[in-house]
């Protein structure tokens, strides 16, 4: 492939400043800076893009569709100078043009179409997808509103609409050659065929275009670039003239605000299904089109659809794309003619499922009524699925109707999504080991017996070349200048890091390079919320979505048990430290909002106590994102992974983290007992229950109030909540001292954080003492980032492509 001369690509952002803008270099703003950029880099991404897509087409290649509701992709533009191998060429473009290149970057929206960590890991995937030259699609929904933008007012969580989608879309590419029509509601007639089988058609129906807009996902260092294609909702017809005409302009006016409603928003509560109507239409409205597509693709080539499963692989990222299961059913028995049995094996053979949470309040679950009023067909083939598994329970298991209750897709008035994701799957998969095996022992057990030879592990992965050569640069430039550049498309290389853990002026250059991203991020601190912090203290890092089980309130409980023994011993010796959090409250999830609130008043207090000296500080960060943590990850010295164990199916952030070179403090649970085994037991710092004691605690019952009377920290740390010294005027916290020791509403300390305090204080003190030898500490930073290579969503991707695809990578020359 041709690459663009400096001269060429100045010449470029010169050209489409002034054609885009009608405004010279010089008065440009950094908005149309960036949007030129864009521009001027779209041709050698879109000659590769159409290359790629002629080569699979050529081949016939088997394709893997990512079905997602969510891509958390972040900023497109350094990830795509990066992965063609042009970052360094349009930087210096720019320090020649006299423009500071990290401003157009920061010019960029930073598309949040995902709330955590399920996003964040579907756009890992398709980062390592195309650098592994695999053939695949991410599909899912254009929302206009992503993630809402957090403000703090007042120490409380603001929720402010993101409309990323302003100032244009440089990115994406409208398909209108590929819409579909979705068609909801109506009934379902059966028409006779003639030879005494029935079609089954969908009669009276609303019905919405699904618009495609494509997306590049560019591979590292080759010539692949494969398509995220995102889904907008539009008005069929600007106004359904027929209806019109025949005086039914209400079902016209209905159709046409569904269609412009659709589409509008991303949910953005990822601990509580609520049943939704429009949520419901969603996943139906972006895998119907994505599977009338696929379908109509495969078409172009073959006739016998036996083929399918060798040419097309579904992975269902969740429950919420389940309905795939249902939908490529009716399009091949409804509008290909297909027999039941035959569809029925094909769809097994081309769906896989992945399970990416335990939490019973995530786990989806919709009202029969509502189910078959929206998608009337779809909801006979569901009960004609179920209807077909509870006989196969019958035969394998008699006449057993407990077990049939439990195990039934339709009961209860319900329709149980992850059970038709598993009936209709060949592999169902948990994201880390010892999530799989809580699968397979507790929450699915039953359908593990049934099944065991679809139950499989695929520990998450991230890509290293976001979080590591595009995030930390002075950290890989190092890295590359120790031991050559593999491990940017090999992260097992970083092995080749562990003898240098023994070499002083290695050992110098890292801690140096540590600095002075902590030093960036103070000055960011500074520049954003007004706070000195110090770089000489801990960073000590906690981002993620605020949930009970990630026990946010077990570390601000702690950092109030520091402060009160700071005040009683104004002596006390201890290693300055930060406490950093960033984390975003699901609008109506009101316990975490007040979570939030209390690091903020925390904060206010901690920070502003002068009998402190700053020995401890407190930093809430606004708005966490992908471009936050970009900022925020290469900083840390320490990184909490705290959740109560057997809660977190993974952890990804905790494998960002390790990565840059910082150290854990965290339960055995999630990716983090594998982080542990990689790093080993004198590099980590493991605290508290295990998932089993913590199941049996949970069984035999669990008093905090026996923690809160054996001790003293937690006594009074428990009682500054309710004493006035972070609200005067209030009892706001009382409800939080409440649902730890009485349990208000739910059980008491459901999370255990009382119960894993001590411990966890332990830890905190352990860290202290590791950090006062500096030489001690930056050796098992250096051995984190060098164990860090199995966490690659490289190896990830190649298990999924090898075990569960059957996916061969095309090169593209
Ligand atoms: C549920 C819902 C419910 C309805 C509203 C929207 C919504 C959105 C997401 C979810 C499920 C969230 C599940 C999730 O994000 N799980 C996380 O997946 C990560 C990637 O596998 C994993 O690292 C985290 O441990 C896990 O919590």
């Amino acid at each position: 492939m041709e690459r663009i001369e400096k001269k060429e690509l100045k010449k470029l952002i010169r050209e489409n400043v002034k054609t885009l803008y009608r405004k010279t270099l010089e008065n440009a703003s950094p908005e149309e800076l960036y949007q030129a950029a864009v521009f001027a880099v779209r041709d050698v991404i879109t000659d590769k893009w159409m290359k790629t897509h002629d080569e699979y087409y050529e081949r016939d290649a088997k394709v893997v569709y990512y079905l997602s509701m969510e891509f958390l992709m972040g900023r497109f533009f350094g990830n795509a100078l990066i992965n063609l191998e042009m970052f360094d060429e349009v930087k210096e473009v720019f320090a020649e043009l006299g423009i500071d290149y990290n401003m157009v970057e920061e010019a960029e929206p930073d598309p949040g179409l995902g709330n955590g960590g399920l996003g964040r890991l579907a756009a890992c995937f398709l980062e390592s997808l195309s650098t592994l030259s695999l053939p695949a699609y991410g599909c899912g929904i254009r929302y206009h509103y992503g993630i809402f933008e957090q403000r703090i007012e007042n120490g409380y969580q603001v929720e402010v609409p993101d409309n990323w989608l302003e100032n244009g879309d440089p990115w994406g590419i409208k398909r209108n050659e590929y819409a579909v029509e979705v068609k909801f509601g109506g009934n379902v007639r059966a028409v006779g065929k003639g030879n005494g089988e029935y079609r089954f058609v969908q009669e009276n129906y609303q019905s919405v275009t699904a618009i495609p807009y494509d997306y590049p996902v560019i591979g590292y260092g080759n010539n692949t670039v494969n398509t995220l294609r995102l889904w907008e909702a539009k008005p069929k017809t600007r106004l359904d003239l027929k209806s019109f005409n025949e005086g039914n302009y209400q079902k016209a006016a209905e159709e046409e605000l569904l269609a412009n409603t659709l589409t509008d928003v991303l949910y953005p509560a990822d601990e509580h299904i609520q049943g939704k109507e429009l949520r419901l239409r969603q996943q139906y409205f972006f895998i119907s089109a994505t599977v009338q597509r696929v379908i109509a693709r495969f078409k172009k080539k073959h006739t016998d659809f036996n083929e399918l499963p060798d040419k097309v692989a579904f992975q269902l990222n969740d429950t919420h794309p389940s309905m795939a299961v249902a939908e490529l059913m009716r399009v091949l028995v409804d509008e290909n003619d297909l027999p039941w049995d035959q569809a029925w094996d094909i769809t097994r053979r081309v769906c896989a499922y992945t399970n990416h949470t335990i939490m019973s309040e995530a786990l989806e679950k919709w009202p029969m009524e509502l189910f078959s009023r929206l998608l009337p067909r779809i909801y006979q083939i569901v009960e004609e699925i179920n209807r077909r598994f509870v006989l196969e329970l019958t035969e394998k298991y008699g006449n057993n109707p407990d077990k049939i209750r439990k195990m039934a897709i339709i009961a209860d008035g319900q329709i149980r999504m992850a059970f038709l994701a598993i009936v209709g799957s060949h592999s169902v998969n948990g994201v880390a080991a010892l999530h799989t095996e809580i699968l397979k022992k507790q929450e699915l057990h039953n359908f593990y017996e049934l099944y065991p030879e679809k139950f499989n592990n695929k520990t998450n992965g991230i890509t290293q070349r976001r979080w590591l050569l595009h995030a930390n640069p002075k950290l890989a430039e190092l890295i590359t200048e120790t031991i050559g550049k593999d491990w940017i498309t090999n992260l097992d290389e970083l092995k080749k890091l562990v003898p240098y853990a023994e070499d002083a002026a290695f050992r110098s250059r890292f801690t140096a390079i540590k600095k002075e991203n902590k030093i960036a991020l103070a000055q960011y601190i500074k520049e954003t919320k007004g706070i000195d912090i110090n770089p000489d203290s801990i960073f000590d890092i906690q981002v993620k979505r605020l949930h009970e089980y990630k026990r946010q309130l077990l570390n601000i409980l702690h950092v109030i048990g520091l402060y009160n023994q700071l005040k009683m011993n104004p002596g006390l010796d201890l290693v300055p430290r930060t406490f950093i959090f960033g984390a975003k409250a699901a609008a109506g999830y009101h316990r975490a909002k007040l979570i939030i609130k209390l690091i903020n008043a925390v904060a206010d207090v901690v920070n502003n106590d002068p009998t402190i000296h700053g020995r401890i500080k407190v930093v809430f960060m606004e708005n966490y994102r992908v471009s936050l943590a970009e900022k925020m990850i290469p900083a840390a010295d320490v990184s909490e992974q705290i959740s109560t164990a057997g809660k977190e199916a993974s952890g990804t952030g905790n494998m960002k983290f390790m990565l840059n070179g910082a150290l854990t403090i965290g339960t055995m649970d999630g990716a983090n007992v594998e982080i542990c085994e990689e790093v080993g037991r004198d590099n980590i710092f493991i605290f508290g229950m295990s998932a089993a004691e913590v199941q049996q605690k949970t069984q035999e019952g669990y008093d905090p109030w026996m923690v809160y009377n054996m001790n003293q920290e937690v006594r009074m740390a428990l009682t500054s909540l309710i004493d006035g010294t972070f609200d005067p005027d209030t009892n706001l916290f009382r409800e939080l001292y409440d649902a730890l020791l009485n349990g208000c509403g739910g059980r008491a300390d459901e999370y255990f954080v009382l119960e894993d305090y001590a411990d966890y204080a332990r830890a905190q003190w352990d860290i202290d003492r590791a950090y006062r030898d500096e030489e001690k500490w930056v050796r098992m930073a250096i051995l984190n980032t060098a164990e860090s290579g199995k966490f690659s969503s490289d190896r990830t991707i190649r298990q999924y492509a090898d075990e569960i695809w059957q996916l061969p990578s095309v090169e593209i020359v």
